[in-house]
């Protein structure tokens, strides 16, 4: 396995300035015909080395002249003694029905589809697949007429025409300079939905939204939130789509869940096809969320790319920011910015605790496929808001104009993103920048000390060392922080080092002083989770309450529930119990905010098992899911007549996608998911299912029912299926439940469902639905004291690895993360990545995790 480094970038030997390709689809033998503009980069000598995989080579001329000294290898085109300049002419034939890696150009469901990033467009054509070769695309496509009316590339459309074999084709020409990973190629029979835009300077976008045959209903929230996202753009960065048209194609069979492809967005149809029906209020969220992401991709990611795929996340984790700061406006600030603090919890503190961590632009890569990770995308985007939060909003925007300016049609690097904001601030950025080659989470610790007539609080950073570095440095950490006591009182640090609620942690430690109170001072840390941080701090149930009655910022109200909640849970780890009189202060503190129905939602979730391994080592997996159920049991119960009333206080009209309606039916869902638990409230689950008239409650229902005894959950779950048997987007939710309930035969049960008529080994989203949801969330039937879930998944993988190693090395992770558990649990996992490692012919994708995972 070749392991690449971000240290040995050179600048590419050639460049490729002009690419003209003729695409004849067909099943097993598409032929593709490449005509290059080809350059020297300097003075060099070297050979012409061009990237290609899996291709058949038919043809090869340079200047029309054919070659007969080039040479072919698995991964390459070698042609030695080339001139400065030239045009290289090849003919490939490539198999797009054979292709279920879905990269390159694959046929799946009648639809052909490319997908090029990373290194996909290498498996199309011999070419320089790499970001900083930057090339105008001239893409001829033809095809049967009549199976494929439809043929799509990226750019606009400048030509079309009928061949004499009932063929037809249509030329596409973008005269933006993109990287290879930013081809597209789409054919296939779509109902079409149109609408237009006019941009800020009145140019007339064309928007078409293809979509399956019999789908249009589910398109037109996809098309009007591309609308808002082209206004959005506009309003908040000044940035206007560049192209006379923009196009969505939703395609049943994806790796991930969108592609940013130059004019031509690929989606997963999960991500576009959304009714009040079919769709809950979650899926119009993301989709909502995921076409933003990929518009705002036209500027950062398409007009500024990347020079090498180690500075992904210039791109990502900018985008990332900028899809967050929309659907905050477009929806809650609040309850967004907890979605993302769970998933860095819950997700992004995980990795970097396992043999995967890496800093967010990462040193080493032996598969770039496995490096869209949460930390580029998710961490890359804290960091990009930890500047936002320095410079304040008009400094940022300040800094994004500069880094336009400097940079478009470029291919660069994170530190020329830091340098174009330096450029606009007096901060120096120098120190700040060791976010993106340090990996590993800052602990925080926070400590309280009475002296004389004041009290010190300390506040001081460490980052523990992680698998890939053990050397690591302070870091320049901005820290949201304020004091109160017990009644609420606000109170500020002598030496003022407090600024606007901001601490600037740029050193090791900092000691602040205040004058003393009577009572103890409560330090209030990580406002809006300020910094993607641990805070290590030891606060008694009282201050943690006091922190939810009076702190000021929201998320640290919540905050300080959830850590209350996660101190009781350890009480049952740890056979103890939960004073009476915490009870009544969780009641209070509940009830205060009982109308508020945003917040309480949030404040009713309790931590899920994966948020609570965050806070433990040597995990017992069977003590703290038994401790977590009872704890959740317990609220349950003691409080049935609060959460009734709250349930009873909620009622909504007909469905409408709208915020206020949107809270409200989420906070009456996580009610019912407490209610579920008891018995006496099946009936009430059952009436919820009933007379739901969408999908969010009918999820609600369903979610409630799962908690609560099998007869009932099987009843409604059989009604769910035979009802959306035929529509395999709306049954993946049914997989999904089915993969997660707790029960004792659920390795047959899942082994059972493989067979169902909807289910394919070769769909992704189907195999997340099944596989991913009971490897990630099935904490029972994962972690069985013997082994049976890890060892059931990694017989699937082994499966999944021969046909579609991105999968399949995405699905790996829950067994990779066992460094955090128990030493019973750490042999049994260990036991079948040993497995998966002896496997003869695993891909590149799995072995760099899994040997990594076990070295
Ligand atoms: N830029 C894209 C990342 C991506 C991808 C998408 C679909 C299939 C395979 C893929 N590999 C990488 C998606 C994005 O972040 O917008
Ligand atoms: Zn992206």
């Amino acid at each position: 396995m070749q392991v690449k480094r971000r240290a040995d970038y050179q600048p590419p030997a050639f460049f490729i300035t002009n690419v003209e390709l003729t695409v004849h689809l067909h099943p097993h033998s598409t032929r593709v015909q490449s005509t290059l503009h080809i350059k020297r980069n300097g003075t060099h000598q070297h050979d012409l080395v061009l990237d290609g995989e899996q291709l058949n080579l038919v043809e090869i001329t340079i200047d029309n002249q054919t070659v007969d000294h080039h040479k072919v290898t698995d991964t390459a085109l070698i042609i030695p003694s080339v001139g400065d300049e030239f045009i290289l002419s090849t003919v490939c034939t490539i198999a797009p029905d054979s292709n279920k890696a879905l990269e390159g150009l694959y046929l799946s469901n009648g639809v052909y589809c490319t997908q090029c990033e990373a290194e996909g467009f290498r498996r199309i054509t011999y070419f320089l697949d790499r970001p900083d070769v930057l090339a105008t695309y001239q893409v001829t496509v033809h095809g049967d007429k009549k199976v494929l009316p439809t043929l799509l590339s990226n750019g606009n459309p400048v030509d079309k025409g009928d061949n004499d074999d009932g063929t037809h084709w249509v030329k596409w020409h973008d005269p933006h300079p993109k990287p290879s990973y930013l081809f597209a190629l789409v054919a296939g029979d779509f109902d079409l939905l149109t609408d237009t835009y006019t941009t800020m300077n009145g140019k007339q976008v064309a928007l078409e939204l293809y979509v399956d045959k019999g789908k249009l209903d589910r398109g037109q929230f996809a098309l009007d939130s591309l609308k808002r996202a082209m206004k959005w753009d506009e309003q908040v960065y000044g940035l206007e789509y560049d192209l006379e048209i923009y196009m969505v194609v939703a395609v049943d069979f994806f790796n991930m869940g969108a592609m940013e492809n130059k004019g031509l967005n690929v989606f997963n149809s999960k991500f576009v096809l959304a009714n009040p029906a079919t769709a809950t209020d979650e899926d119009f969220f993301n989709v909502e969320s995921v076409i933003a992401h990929e518009y705002f991709h036209n500027w950062t990611g398409n007009r500024v790319t990347c020079r090498d795929w180690f500075q992904l996340s210039l791109k990502e984790g900018l985008t990332v920011f900028r899809d967050q700061q929309f659907s905050a406006d477009m929806t809650s600030e609040l309850s967004n910015r907890i979605k993302h603090v769970r998933v860095i919890r819950e997700h992004q503190f995980a990795e970097d605790a396992s043999a995967m961590s890496h800093p967010i632009r990462p040193d080493e890569v032996i598969e770039m496929n496995n490096f869209y990770t949460v930390t580029v995308y998710d961490k890359g985007a804290e960091v990009i808001r930890m500047l936002h939060t320095l410079l304040g909003k008009d400094g940022f925007r300040a800094g994004m104009d500069e880094y336009f300016k400097r940079h478009d049609g470029q291919a660069v690097t994170c530190d020329d993103f830091v340098s174009a904001m330096q450029s606009v601030t007096d901060l120096n950025l120098t120190h700040f920048s060791k976010w993106y080659s340090q990996s590993g989470t800052p602990e925080i610790s926070v400590t309280r000390k009475r002296e004389g007539d004041k009290t010190l609080i300390t506040v001081s950073q460490r980052t523990p060392a992680t698998a890939d570095q053990q050397e690591k440095e302070d870091l320049f950490i901005p820290l949201g922080f304020s004091c109160i006591d017990a009644t609420g009182q606000q109170y500020q640090d002598r030496a003022g080092k407090v600024t606007n609620g901001i601490l600037l942690l740029d050193q090791q430690q900092i000691t602040l002083t205040y004058d003393q109170q009577e009572s103890e001072l409560i330090p209030v840390v990580l406002a809006n989770f300020s910094a993607p941080v641990r805070i290590k701090q030891s606060l008694d149930s009282t201050e943690l309450l006091a922190i939810f009655l009076h702190a000021n910022d929201d998320f640290n109200r919540w905050d300080a529930l959830q850590q209350l909640y996660d101190w009781c849970i350890s009480q049952y780890e740890a056979n103890q119990q939960v004073d009476e009189t915490i009870w009544e202060g969780l009641k209070s503190a509940l009830s205060s905010e009982k109308t508020n129905f945003e917040l309480l939602s949030e404040c009713l979730i309790i931590p899920s098992f994966e948020t609570l391994c965050q806070s433990r080592t040597n995990i017992n997996v069977e003590t703290l899911n038994a401790a977590r159920e009872q704890f959740v049991r317990e609220f349950a119960e003691r409080f049935e007549p609060e959460l009734l009333a709250i349930y009873q206080s909620i009622s909504l009209a007909d469905y409408h996608y709208d915020q206020q309606d949107v809270i409200a039916r989420r906070c009456k869902n996580v009610v019912l998911a407490h209610l579920g638990r008891l018995q006496q409230n099946s009936e009430l689950v059952q009436q919820h299912y009933t007379q739901s008239d969408n999908m969010t409650d009918t999820l609600g229902a369903l979610k409630a029912a799962q908690q609560g005894h099998s007869d009932p959950f099987n009843a409604l779950m059989d009604s769910f299926g035979e009802r959306w048997k035929s529509d395999p987007l709306v049954l993946d939710k049914w997989f999904s439940l089915h993969a997660t309930t707790e029960r004792e035969d659920i390795l047959s049960h899942l082994t059972m469902l493989q067979a169902h008529p909807q289910f394919s080994i070769e769909n992704p989203n189907r195999v997340r639905a099944l596989i991913g949801s009971f490897a990630f969330y099935n904490t029972s039937g994962f972690h069985a004291l013997d082994g049976s879930g890890y060892e059931y998944l990694t017989d699937y993988l082994i499966n999944l690895d021969s046909s579609n190693p991105q999968v399949a090395a995405r699905l790996v992770t829950p067994l990779t993360q066992w460094q955090r558990f128990n030493k019973h649990h750490q042999h049994k996992m260990k036991t079948q990545l040993a497995r998966l490692l002896e496997q003869e012919g695993l891909s590149n994708d799995v072995y760099e995790k899994v040997s990594k995972s076990l070295a």
